[in-house]
């Protein structure tokens, strides 16, 4: 309300030619709406100090989540950060408005084969520019899974689509992302099927695997697993690279002895790519392209990668991450973990359809 009334007062003050920019300046500001635990917070500090914008910063764990606000319209959001599929969906039905790249002078920093894997979903890179990219792989508490799966190695999705092997780590814990793009493509792929397949069919045979697990499963959700495994609360997480990280750093600075590792199987795994855009109701779009301008400053990249352990596509921002963050190939895959990488594209709306009645059944049993 106080900030609507200086709104108001400042329109005033610019109707009668009278404004000086310092008196609203207090008015700018920008709406993010990003993935929970996804960046450094201070560099949203220092984007307002150096820039006078002020950041107003929500969080979402799931692109539906972020697809309903954004098909309703009048989000009142600048930014925001869709997965790929999502993205070239959402571009089609006209959500975003195109990227000024004057405005984002950074762009040239971004990593050549990181766009061309993004221009497939937005082609001439015109929408979006990445954020960060990661796979979906199993994170796990290393010594109670060992404990209980003895000489099981964790490097294959057998760990968790076979019962008798999920089964006997149930008892410490076991979640799994709310993300059915990424349970269906894994799925598919340990089943022998194209991990992009449509095939009514093959998603119900995708359905099934998923299912057997659900005894064995305590939540389906796509952030809680960072700080229940970091607790010890849960031994494994079907989770997302960064996030296992997290995990792990978290429960160093615990100093709880709880050590997280995470493994991106050998049957290969989903990769994902991370990217801004900017709606096309945005009420702030300067401050928008100003926002993810600063975010792609090499020295910013690197910082939110050093904190979320995600990898970043500023190929300039390499020399400031942290060595064990650049050289871990599990954040930045070296060349055979990547060939082990697959995407997918966007459901049709039938297929949409089918996939999340499946999902509902898998999760629930009804
Ligand atoms: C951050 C999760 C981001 C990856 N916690 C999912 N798009």
């Amino acid at each position: 309300m106080i900030r609507n009334l200086s709104a108001v007062f400042c329109a005033m003050l610019l109707a009668v030619a009278v404004a000086t920019a310092p008196s609203c300046a207090a008015d700018k500001v920008v709406h993010v709406y990003n993935w929970s635990d996804y960046i450094d917070a201070k560099t949203l500090n220092e984007f307002t100090r150096e820039t006078g914008i002020k950041v107003v910063y929500d969080t979402y764990d799931s692109n539906e989540i972020l697809e309903t606000k954004l098909l309703a319209g009048r989000t009142g959001y600048d930014v925001v950060v869709p997965s790929a599929t999502f993205l070239q969906r959402q571009i089609k039905t006209g959500v975003f408005q195109p990227l000024d790249m004057s405005k984002i002078p950074n762009a040239r920093n971004l990593w050549p084969e990181v766009m061309k894997r993004l221009a497939v979903y937005d082609p001439g890179n015109r929408y979006a520019v990445n954020y960060m990219w990661f796979t979906t792989g199993i994170a796990f508490n290393t010594e109670k899974v060992w404990q209980r799966l003895g000489k099981v190695p964790v490097d294959s999705w057998d760990v968790v689509f076979k019962p008798e092997n999920l089964k006997r780590v149930a008892d410490c814990g076991v979640y799994v992302l709310d993300s059915p793009e990424d349970l269906f493509s894994i799925a598919l792929r340990y089943l022998g099927f194209n991990p992009d397949s449509k095939k009514p069919d093959e998603i119900r045979k995708a359905a099934v695997l998923l299912a057997q697990m659900r005894p064995n499963v305590k939540k389906y959700h796509s952030s809680e697993y960072i700080n229940a495994l970091a607790n010890g609360d849960i031994c494994m997480a079907i989770g997302w690279a960064g996030d296992a990280f997290q995990a792990r750093n978290r429960a160093l600075e615990a100093k709880n002895g709880v050590n997280v590792s995470y493994v991106i199987p050998k049957e290969g795994t989903l990769m994902s790519l991370d990217s801004f855009a900017i709606p096309k109701d945005a009420p702030h779009v300067a401050e928008a392209h100003a926002f993810i301008d600063f975010m792609l400053r090499p020295e910013m990249a690197a910082r939110n990668t050093n904190v979320t352990n995600f990898a970043n596509s500023v190929l300039e921002s390499k020399p400031y991450i942290d060595k064990g963050v650049v050289d871990n190939p599990v954040i930045y895959p070296d060349a055979a973990t990547m060939a082990r990488l697959f995407t997918v594209s966007p459901y049709d709306a039938q297929t949409q359809r089918l996939v999340t009645r499946e999902w509902t059944r898998v999760k629930t049993g009804k």
